[in-house]
């Protein structure tokens, strides 16, 4: 089976992905490897949807299995906004620190109890052919008041874990790679994820067995 294309433009999903894959049997590549950009629309109406988009559009572009992420953060006093907007919230252009800055702004002064939030990630896995399968998963928090921490991406240093008494980016990135929601995604995601580098496995066999 062919290599698996972790279709995902984001440089700090890249990082995180390298870390969760790097005990799996497969073999991958990024968009950057393949010189590959591609602005998909995400019309989707949730993070599973919009996550089997962009998997569906990478995989027949490039003729490769590919793994997409669409994920974001739903905050309970907000209604679960930004949710699937998360990635556009503060407008085109905006920075990681624009965007968590507007949510601070939008909570003001809104007590720690009632800041509750979490983030959602959906792993789509689609086949050039069209075959495409979802596994999702959830890491519960509290939207701190101010940021801290340098470690992790986006919205990580307002995203307080009470269990740690600290944000995501103050986690070392072992530990988030351990409880995330993109962790608790590929988790979901592994059988699929085997069956792929089983096929790998089974066509290499085969051509050593034709030669
Ligand atoms: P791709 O579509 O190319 O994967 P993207 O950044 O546009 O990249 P999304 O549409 O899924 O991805 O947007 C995800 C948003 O949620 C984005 O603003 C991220 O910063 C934020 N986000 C997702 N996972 C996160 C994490 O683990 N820590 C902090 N912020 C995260």
């Amino acid at each position: 089976m062919a290599r698996l294309l972790i279709a995902t433009a984001n440089r700090g999903k890249q990082r995180e992905y390298a870390s969760l894959l790097a005990d799996w049997s497969g073999e991958y590549v990024f968009l950057q490897d393949l010189g590959l950009e591609i602005e998909v629309e995400e019309t989707g109406a949730s993070f599973a949807e919009i996550a089997a988009q962009k998997a569906t559009v990478y995989a027949r572009a490039s003729n490769l299995p590919s793994l997409s992420d669409d994920s974001g953060l739903e905050v309970d006093a907000l209604g679960g906004v930004p949710g699937i907007h998360t990635a556009r919230y503060a407008g085109p252009g905006a920075s990681d620190q624009d965007r968590y800055r507007k949510l601070l702004d939008a909570l003001g002064h809104t007590p720690l109890e009632q800041r509750s939030a979490r983030f959602r990630c959906a792993v789509a896995l689609a086949y050039p052919n069209g075959d495409v399968a979802v596994a999702e998963g959830t890491c519960e928090g509290v939207i701190a008041f101010e940021p801290r921490g340098e470690h992790g991406f986006g919205y990580d240093p307002v995203f307080y874990l009470p269990q740690f008494g600290c944000t995501m980016a103050e986690l070392p990135s072992e530990i988030k790679n351990e409880l995330s929601h993109r962790a608790r995604a590929i988790r979901a995601a592994r059988p699929l994820l085997c069956k792929l580098a089983a096929y790998r496995d089974v066509g290499r066999a085969a051509d050593a067995a034709s030669t």
